[in-house]
């Protein structure tokens, strides 16, 4: 009675505020009395989100955003993994243009809504493009597919599902990884640990270290594999290592979940970047893979990539997939169309797709011979230490072993931008400013100050 009396009493605005207070202090000592302070006749003062700090920027994208405030003519930006051509930009492959006009040229076309899972023929293409044309899941029909949005969200769904569907919460992830594997596996209910992966001495795989940790890791967890160029090192398992790390996880009885994100960047050929993935399907066992298509046709910002669960049974890949249904619907709805029409027209045209691989490889070829430019060019310098690496690891990045300082010397005094781990993307790099980094290297290394002319 007595709280009907006071509410009464309250305008509009006020209620609204004590209901804020109310929830933002439950126990709420002296409601009235803060009410009573916070308003005045023209409404609260201040603002409700006044307690809200400034977030850092994205340790990747960030980058770009500090580049794109550098009024500096000599500035590059080899942060994100973006393709460039040699003049710099970026770029639009051919058979994606071709793929587009066909689509506008096709009255036929609607926007209407995609289904949850999106674009059946998209689905279809894209896991064929991953377990091969032969695959025996695929002839099965025990692989349920989902379109996502692109690689992240592909992850991100896989991510919720295990969360909802899986006896085991744990994920663990190579250490380092891409940045954004921690939140996204994090933030879709599962808990991560890491297992090693990289050792800085020898700059390479520390293939020991890492068998340890999957073998030490409590049964049926959840190991996340890069499928080919990991993000940020560079750095793959061999085809022999590849085979004992299959051998491992089966008999521990651990799930993969492989992230394909650079399929056909890393050899330039498609079917050789999918054999990791491809010998844990063979084998008959279960795993899931998320695919983008962000890079390998340049459709970064379109966003359309796929979450494929390989099941035993035909029968448990429909349960699945009616359950990714109940995973999404609730995120996104649906998936955007016109992505996943642009892939699906061009992986399901021989002509095309023969034209892509053919781009692709380009693509690859000349992230290759910037791996061989900047290597001269530090050699040339004469350059302290052994930058072999350079050459030889794989895929869109080099990890350069440079140091948070010295980053952050080659961003102040040189104006190259990159992630604070030392990692470079070879693609943003042209013959152009290839002499430029060498010299920021140089003089990062050396502590001297180099001509920069
Ligand atoms: N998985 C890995 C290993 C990646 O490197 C990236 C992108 C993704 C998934 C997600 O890509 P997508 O959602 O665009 O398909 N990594 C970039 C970009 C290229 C980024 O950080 O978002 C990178 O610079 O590391």
């Amino acid at each position: 009675m007595m709280e009907e009396g006071r509410k009464g009493r309250y305008t509009s605005s006020e209620r609204r505020l004590q209901a804020l207070v109310q929830h933002l202090s439950p126990s709420g000592s002296s409601l009235a009395g803060v009410v009573q302070m916070e308003v005045t006749a023209s409404g609260p003062v201040g603002s409700v989100f006044e307690h809200v700090e400034q977030a850092p920027e994205d340790p990747i994208l960030g980058v770009t955003v500090a580049y794109n405030k550098d009024p500096s003519p000599i500035k590059v930006n080899l942060g994100v993994g973006a393709y460039r051509t040699e003049e710099g930009k970026p770029v639009i492959l051919n058979v994606v243009r071709k793929a587009e006009e066909r689509l506008l040229a096709d009255r036929s076309r609607y926007k209407e809504y995609l289904p949850i899972t999106g674009l059946a023929d998209f689905n279809k293409l894209s896991a064929k493009l991953i377990f091969g044309k032969e695959s025996p899941a695929l002839l099965e029909k025990r692989v349920a597919t989902a379109q996502c949005l692109s690689g992240t969200g592909s992850l991100r769904v896989g991510a919720e599902f295990l969360a909802k569907h899986y006896f085991q919460r744990l994920v663990f992830l190579p250490a380092p990884t891409w940045g954004n594997h921690h939140k996204i596996f994090s933030n879709g209910g599962l808990t991560v640990k890491t297992y090693r992966y990289y050792d800085p001495r020898t700059r390479g795989l520390d293939y020991q270290g890492m068998v340890e940790d999957i073998r030490a890791a409590p049964s049926g967890s959840l190991i996340l594999l890069h499928a080919c160029a990991h993000n940020p090192t560079g750095v793959d398992p061999t085809p022999e290592q590849w085979e004992g790390l299959r051998q491992l996880i089966r008999n521990k009885r651990h799930l993969p979940f492989f992230d394909s994100a650079y399929q056909g960047f890393a050899s330039g050929s498609l079917d050789l970047d999918a054999l990791a993935v491809r010998s844990f399907v063979a084998d008959g066992g279960e795993l899931l893979v998320a695919q983008s298509f962000a890079k390998n046709m340049g459709l970064y910002g379109e966003r359309v990539g796929s979450l494929s669960i390989v099941c035993k049974k035909e029968a448990i890949a429909t349960h699945v997939e009616s359950q990714l249904k109940l995973v999404i619907r609730p995120m996104y709805s649906n998936p955007p169309i016109h992505g996943a029409s642009i892939v699906a027209t061009i992986l399901g045209d021989s002509e095309l797709y023969a034209e892509w691989t053919i781009e692709l490889k380009a693509m690859a070829n000349r992230i290759i011979s910037m791996r061989h430019q900047l290597h001269s060019a530090i050699q040339a310098r004469g350059t302290p230490g052994d930058w072999t690496h350079i050459l030889k690891q794989i895929g869109m990045f080099s990890f350069t072993g440079l140091n948070r300082e010295q980053v952050a010397f080659m961003t102040k005094e040189y104006h190259i931008y990159m992630t604070s781990d030392g990692r470079i993307s070879m693609a943003g790099l042209s013959s152009k400013t290839v002499p430029h980094l060498a010299d920021a290297i140089h003089a990062a290394v050396t502590g001297l100050s180099f001509s920069r002319q």
